[in-house]
């Protein structure tokens, strides 16, 4: 492992004898580090003292964020503390003082985990992955961002190289435009899961990436809660798009003309330059390798939506809808290449095929409505994949020579949220955070037992929350959650939102983690809507309303809208939209399965690299520098597992090095070991920390490694090397020639 000896080493930063050395590199006196250290904390939680104490962890992190280091280990795993304010910790000057430098040697970093990672694949040759978790707004984006820079910038590069590199960073911009929007949480929350792969040659230079994403957010297409926008791409496209450009997709100047951005009745976001962002984009798709036509091709769409969006109908409520709002059509029809009759039919009707039969019926109001926000979200979430797809061709690794490049993948997901109003969307999305939890959890515990165990050690595992029983309940087959929501949507008939509540209650109503309004006496509970579920997540209670469920998850588009969009000369929709789709008469999976499916090959993937950790965490609500809010940060603190984290930590050996490491370090302690030891190298240990008077308790020797319970030990070996080295000196200053 990579970081294993790490953290002890992490000790001597600060209590090499009578001096340490500060994270500036700058020795200090053992005074003035206890004093620095009362002040600033200690950079690896494994240090504490009470180590067991939420209070001493929190007030570590406390003095730690006063000073604006926000970054602090618990051994390999860092935790980081989002600033909410641009801190001068980014510099390519601090890039070169991680880059090859071990992780003991320099203060706590994300560059620090980025290099670790960079190494452990160089020299170990194996496939690496860094996890980024937290809520929302934690700073998971961030971190992923500083990563990629840090791989961009310090890296071996040649022209090619650099070419890759470019497209690496620029593919951030495009797919934040198009991905992220403002929440209530987050003014750039990530609405899609992203995994990268970044791939680097045996040099050592990036020479191609992929993208996996995951499940976006269709529905902010044509709905935003209040406070909330939709995609920053539309923001941008009207406030920074050329006048000649506006005119041409037949676009104002103003949001607030677009029934698809009025929801939530907040066009413009005071950390948001929407105009300036809109230039980024812009240069970002040139550098990736869009051409003019493309670029035209992908606004016709994001367009065509707003467009879409203000489409009206008339007619009585039961009655047949038809479309009042001509000009719509026409732009539509002239953006998107498609004949406008064929459209305004399709918009008003739908088409089945059964029993090999055409059937096709007008719809009321309502059904037209939600027909045309269907074909909406059916747009633009394929564009958003061909996006994707896209740009993995332009990052594509294209030299055939050279098989396997090795990898580091990047997980940047939606992190868990909780709105008043809470539906299908923050049920995937708080999903896919107990998945990762889960791996979170296998894996450093896992790992850690996995030494020992090769080591032949024997240790007390500790206790902790598992979260397997709320994954269980979600994805289980047959009776889990999504299974249930499945069943409801493929049951003909009367099968509803609320039917499906009721199957819930049916089946896992009694599930420790699940409630609903319904009490076991047949009472309810007045705390609770009726068309609610509440799920007890690792990180906290959430409140599911069921309204909208089984429409989400089927994500059904008539046929004849799919038809007109086949038809359509935009290039891109003819790639998002196949023929082939309209002759498979087979249901497609649901989008709660399909996003299952993709998680569990996440999980596999993501199980097949070495992991490292950032835990991401959030400060305050606000959303404001400097304010650190203790409930906020406690609850954080627990749901991550941060204090079992540390226990595993500590309840293991707090120091393990290899046989020959060890001796070749301190063999000067010891006549027997000095200056040479003949013999096999753990006998030389065992016979060296027999000398030192280390207690059988403290210490046990493996196949290949000592393993130090306590730090303590370890410090006073330390000293006595330092003691050692500084008679020594003074010898030699005397005039001894040394030992002969
Ligand atoms: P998230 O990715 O974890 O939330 P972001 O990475 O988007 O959160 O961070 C939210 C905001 O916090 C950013 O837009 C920055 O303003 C600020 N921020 C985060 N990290 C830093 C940092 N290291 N230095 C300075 N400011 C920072 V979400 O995508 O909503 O789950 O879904
Ligand atoms: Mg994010």
């Amino acid at each position: 492992m990579g970081f294993t000896s790490y953290f002890t080493s992490s000790l001597f930063l600060y209590y090499r004898g009578n001096t340490a050395v500060g994270s500036d590199g700058v020795r200090i006196t053992m005074e003035s580090a206890l004093t620095a250290r009362d002040r600033v904390g200690v950079q690896d939680f494994v240090l504490l003292e009470n180590f067991t104490s939420e209070a001493a962890f929190i007030e570590n992190l406390r003095k730690r964020f006063k000073e604006n280091l926000i970054y602090t280990y618990i051994g390999s795993v860092l935790v980081s503390v989002n600033p909410y304010k641009d801190l001068e910790i980014y510099t390519k000057n601090h890039m070169e003082r991680y880059r090859g430098v071990n992780f003991y040697e320099v203060s706590p970093h994300i560059y620090a985990v980025a290099d670790n990672s960079y190494r452990s694949m160089r020299t170990e040759r194996r496939d690496q992955c860094i996890l980024i978790s937290g809520e929302s707004g934690a700073g998971k984006t961030e971190a992923s961002k500083k990563i990629l820079q840090y791989y961009a910038i310090t890296c071996p590069a040649s022209d090619q190289v650099q070419t890759v590199k470019d497209r690496l960073l620029q593919s951030n911009p495009v797919l934040e435009a198009f991905g992220n929007a403002k929440t209530l949480r987050n003014d750039n929350s990530s609405r899609f899961g992203k995994y990268m792969d970044i791939q680097f040659d045996f040099k050592g230079a990036p020479v191609g990436g992929h993208i996996l994403n995951y499940l976006l957010e269709k529905s902010r297409v044509v709905h935003q809660n209040h406070g909330e926008r939709n995609f920053h791409i539309f923001y941008q496209l009207i406030e920074g798009g050329e006048e000649d450009l506006l005119r041409r997709l037949g676009l104002e100047k103003n949001p607030q003309q677009y029934q698809y951005l009025v929801k939530g009745n907040c066009p413009k976001v005071s950390s948001i330059n929407d105009r300036s962002d809109w230039k980024v984009v812009r240069k970002a798709l040139t550098v990736i390798g869009f051409n003019d036509d493309e670029v035209e091709e992908l606004l016709n769409i994001i367009a065509s939506v707003l467009h879409l969006g203000n489409i009206q109908f008339g007619g009585e409520d039961s009655g047949i809808a038809y479309i009042t709002t001509d000009t719509q059509i026409k732009y539509l029809s002239r953006l998107l290449g498609v004949d406008g009759l064929v459209l305004k039919e399709a918009l008003t009707h739908k088409k089945i095929i059964a029993k090999g039969e055409e059937l096709i019926s007008p719809l009321n109001l309502e059904q037209a409505a939600s027909a045309r926000d269907a074909l909406s979200k059916a747009v633009y979430g394929r564009t958003f994949t061909w996006l994707v797809n896209k740009i993995n061709d332009s990052l594509a690794f294209k030299d055939e020579s050279y098989k396997n490049p090795s990898v580091i993948g990047l997980l940047d997901i939606y992190g868990f949220e909780v709105f008043q109003h809470n539906s299908f969307e923050q049920f995937c999305i708080n999903y896919c955070n107990e998945k990762l939890q889960q791996l979170f959890i296998e894996l450093t515990l896992k790992s850690e037992q996995d030494e020992y165990e090769a080591e032949g050690i024997t240790w007390e595992p500790v206790q902790y929350f598992n979260n397997k029983i709320i994954c269980d309940l979600v994805e289980e087959k047959f009776k889990g959650i999504i299974s249930i929501l499945d069943e409801e949507c493929l049951r003909p008939g009367d099968a509803s939102d609320i039917t499906f509540l009721e199957k819930l209650e049916d089946t896992v109503g009694g599930h420790a983690h699940l409630t609903t309004h319904k009490l076991a006496d047949g009472k309810t509970r007045k705390v609770m809507g009726r068309e609610e579920f509440r799920l007890l997540h690792y990180a906290g209670e959430v409140n599911y309303n069921v309204n909208g469920f089984l429409d989400k998850n089927n994500d059904l588009l008539f046929r004849n809208l799919k038809e007109v969009m086949c038809m359509s000369e935009n290039t891109i929709l003819t790639q998002c939209f196949d023929r082939v789709e309209l002759k498979d008469n087979k249901r497609p999976e649901t989008a709660a399965t399909q996003f299952k499916n993709s998680l569990a090959k996440l999980m596999e993937i993501l199980m097949s690299k070495e992991p490292s950790y950032v835990r991401c965490i959030k400060p305050n609500d606000a959303k404001q520098a400097g304010r650190f809010d203790e409930v906020l940060i406690r609850h954080q603190v627990k749901y991550l597992g941060l204090m079992e984290n540390l226990r595993v930590r500590r309840a293991g050996f707090a120091y393990r090095r290899r046989y020959e490491i060890f001796l070749q370090r301190y063999k000067s302690l010891c006549p027997e070991t000095w200056p040479t030891w003949e013999g096999k190298q753990v006998d030389g240990v065992s016979t060296l920390v027999k000398h030192l008077g280390y207690k059988p308790e403290e210490y046990k020797l493996g196949r290949s490694k000592i393993f130090i319970r306590f730090p303590k030990t370890l410090f006073a070996t330390e000293d006595a090397l330092e003691t050692r080295k500084h008679s020594l000196a003074t010898k030699l200053q005397s005039g001894w020639k040394g030992y002969t």
